[in-house]
This record gives structure tokens, C-alpha cells and sequence, in this order.
């Protein structure tokens, strides 16, 4: 769906005990609209904050009628609220941003623009190139990058898919089946909203100066929760974008066993047929089952990602092998240490080498040989 004209941007801002920063938010955002000529709302979503947040919003409301709060008492939650305020927005595309400046309001028109101009979903990055972090301790960046790492399994071709700075077109979500819970509403919308196009415009987070985070370690294992039932039900649903990684996934597998076929086969053939030494048929044959690997995955299991590839063929051939290698190394490593240490009987050992470097090799080359990427607008 493309959008013309001029089409109306709600803004959503989740609050909980963000008096120190909501007045400023909001009058930054309004006079941004103003200069940018976008014709918006504000729409905060406030879990029943106790230091005064939802009477600021009410004074700038009364004042203002693109400015409006809904105040929430059941089932608080960032994720709730801010599904709760794609409901309630009354605009053809939606924007969440954070209350306490971390997010950069100057950037709005170009999210907004991004999505006009035909994403369906355009995404704050810190991790794109150009993005950052500012004045977080290294405890945080590490749990954002296991977070991070642990979406993009799901989502490969978004460098931020846990971002809290978004924008999209209405329809991604409006009947989309989202389980919103704790804090990564993101990943949901990514995970389960409709969409084919994401674009993403890398800003620098800084860390609030006022008021304080509500990040909790147990935000932990909900998330993790939540990842798994995203891949799970894209299983069961059979569409989305999560579906299509386990396609590849199976695909790959699938090309992983011709290439067995293929090595056993030649094995077999060049040594009985052909009269060569067996460990001579066993060289030849394994690089004939690579080549056989790499030729369908590129042409079947990456197809997709081949329109947009950042590597020659020839870049690509060589990765392939290079991580063959290291698979090769980690099917040995596995079934040495299992087999040594830990007391398990080595053709089991040998099968969970298998597995460990099958899904060395899957993602390795998804985010190496085979490296996508979303159209960048800069
Ligand atoms: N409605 C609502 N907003 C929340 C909740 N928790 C955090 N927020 C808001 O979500 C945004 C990000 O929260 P923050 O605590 O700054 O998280 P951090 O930046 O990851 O440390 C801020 O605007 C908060 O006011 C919540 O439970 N409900
Ligand atoms: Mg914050």
C-alpha cells in the first residue's frame, strides 16, 4: 500500500514516572511537526504513573488537541502499552519513541519520510553504521548485544530489530496477531506484523539524563520467552518473515544431505570405478560435495538474497569454504571434547558435531557469504 498525499503520523510515547521529561518531549515533538509541516498527534500511553506525568500531559492537552493521553490500570507493561496505542492512534503511520530523549525527536521527519516514501517499517539503528551508544556501562551493552544477537536469529536482515525508536504503516500491525509482552515491542511487530520492506536510519541512543531506567534483569527470560514463541508460531502460521528463515534453514539442510549423497556417491564411484586411492577419490569427492553445496545453496537457499548481494561469486565460493572448514574443525572439536570429557559413546558424540557445525555453517554463511541487507536510504 503506497501512502500519498500528506498522511497523518501518530506519535507514540510509552511514559511510567517520566515528569521530568514529558513536557520537554512533547513541546520538542510539536515544534518539530510544526517546522516539518507533518500534519501529526502525540499519543502518550501511561501505566498509571504516580509523579505527576499523566497531569503534565493533561495541561499540554488541554491546550492542544493533537496532543492526547490514555492512562492504563490493568496489565502495565511497555509492549502493552504501546500496542495499545497503535489501536488508539488515529494515523496512517505510527512512531514510538521513548520519553526520556533517548531516542533523537529531530530525527521524526526522516522516519516519517522513510515510511512515506514506501517502507513498511523504517527502524532506529545504533548498530548501523553511523549509530551508537552513549554513556551506557558495559553491563548494558552486553545484555542489548545477547538481545540483539538473539532477534537477529529471527530477523537477520535488521541490524537493530530490538530498537525502541520505529515507524510503520498501520496496516503492519492493525491485524496483525501480536502477544505484546515486556519490553521488546519490536521484535513482536518484526516477528508477527505484516510487512515486506524494512528500511533503517542509524541514530546515536543516549542514555537518559533525568528520571531513571526500568530495565529488569527478569525482562531477561520473558524475552527469551518471547523469541522462542515468535519462532515457534511462525512455524505453525507458515508466513512472515520468521518462516522464511526457517525455510532457508530447512533448505539448507536439505542441500547439506544431497551433499552427502553426492561426497558417498563419488566416494564409492572414483575408487571402484575409477581405480583411485580411496584417499585420493575421499579429496576430490569432498570438494565436489562443497561445490555441489554451494551452487544450491546460491541458487535455491539464498535465491532471494542473491538480487541483492554485497559479494562476487567468487568472494562468495571462498567463504563458503573457508566456513566449511571451520565447520569441519567444529565436528571434530565436539565430538572430541564429548567423547573425551564428557563420557558419551562417539557416534552420538559425532552427531551433535554434526548438528553444532550445521548451525555454524547455516548462520555463518547467511550473515557472511550470503550477507543481504535492507535498501538503506543514506
Ligand atoms: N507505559 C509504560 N511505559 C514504560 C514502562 N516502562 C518503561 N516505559 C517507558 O518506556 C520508555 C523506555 O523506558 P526506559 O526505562 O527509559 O528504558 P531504557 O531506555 O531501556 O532504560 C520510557 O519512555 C519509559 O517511560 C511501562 O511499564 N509502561
Ligand atoms: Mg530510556
Amino acid at each position: 500500500m503506497l501512502l500519498t498525499g500528506n498522511p497523518k503520523l501518530s506519535i507514540i510515547i510509552p511514559t511510567f514516572n517520566e515528569s521530568a521529561n514529558i513536557g520537554r518531549m512533547i513541546d520538542s515533538i510539536l515544534s518539530i511537526l510544526r517546522n516539518s509541516g507533518i500534519h501529526g498527534e502525540v499519543l502518550v500511553v501511561d501505566d498509571s504513573s504516580r509523579d505527576g506525568t499523566i497531569r503534565i500531559v493533561q495541561e499540554i492537552a488541554a491546550s492542544n488537541p493533537e496532543v492526547r493521553i490514555i492512562v492504563r490500570e490493568d496489565d502495565p507493561g511497555l509492549s502493552q502499552s504501546v500496542v495499545e496505542g497503535f489501536s488508539a492512534a488515529k494515523g496512517d503511520i505510527l512512531l514510538v519513541i521513548d520519553a526520556d530523549f533517548s531516542h533523537p525527536p529531530s530525527m521524526i521527519p526522516e522516519m516519517y519520510n522513510a515510511v512515506c516514501s514506501g517502507a513498511d517499517i523504517a527502524v532506529g539503528s545504533r548498530y548501523l553504521k553511523g549509530g551508537g551508544i552513549e554513556d551506557w556501562p558495559l553491563k548494558r551493552r552486553i545484555i542489548s548485544l545477547g538481545a540483539t544477537g538473539m532477534a537477529r536469529i529471527l530477523v537477520p536482515e535488521v541490524t537493530d530489530p530490538v530498537s525502541g525508536f520505529f515507524a510503520l504503516k498501520r496496516s503492519v500491525v492493525s491485524d496483525a496477531p501480536l502477544r505484546p509482552r515486556g519490553y521488546k515491542i519490536l521484535l513482536e511487530v518484526l516477528g508477527r506484523g505484516r510487512w515486506v520492506t524494512v528500511t533503517e536510519l542509524p541514530f546515536t541512543f543516549h542514555d537518559r539524563e533525568a528520571g531513571e531506567s526500568k530495565l529488569r534483569m527478569s525482562t531477561m527470560t520473558e524475552y527469551a520467552a518471547q523469541v522462542i514463541s515468535i519462532a515457534l508460531s511462525a512455524l505453525v502460521s507458515r508466513t512472515g518473515h520468521v518462516y522464511s528463515e526457517w525455510m532457508r534453514l530447512i533448505k539448507f539442510g536439505l542441500v547439506g544431505l544431497s551433499g552427502i549423497v553426492v561426497n558417498m556417491g563419488l566416494l564409492y564411484l572414483l575408487t571402484e570405478y575409477a581405480g583411485l586411492y580411496y584417499l585420493v577419490s575421499a579429496v576430490v569427492a569432498i570438494e565436489l560435495s562443497i561445490l555441489n553445496n554451494f551452487i544450491l545453496n546460491d541458487l535455491w537457499t539464498f535465491s532471494s538474497r542473491r538480487l541483492i548481494h554485497r559479494y562476487s561469486w567468487i568472494k562468495r565460493l571462498f567463504a563458503f569454504h573457508i566456513i566449511a572448514a571451520g565447520g569441519l574443525l567444529i565436528n571434530l572439536g565436539v565430538l572430541y571434547l564429548l567423547t573425551e570429557f564428557g563420557g558419551i559413546y562417539y557416534m552420538v558424540a559425532n552427531l551433535a558435531g554434526i548438528l553444532v557445525a550445521f548451525l555454524w555453517n547455516f548462520f555463518l554463511n547467511r550473515h557472511l557469504t550470503w550477507k543481504g541487507g535492507v535498501p538503506r536510504l543514506n
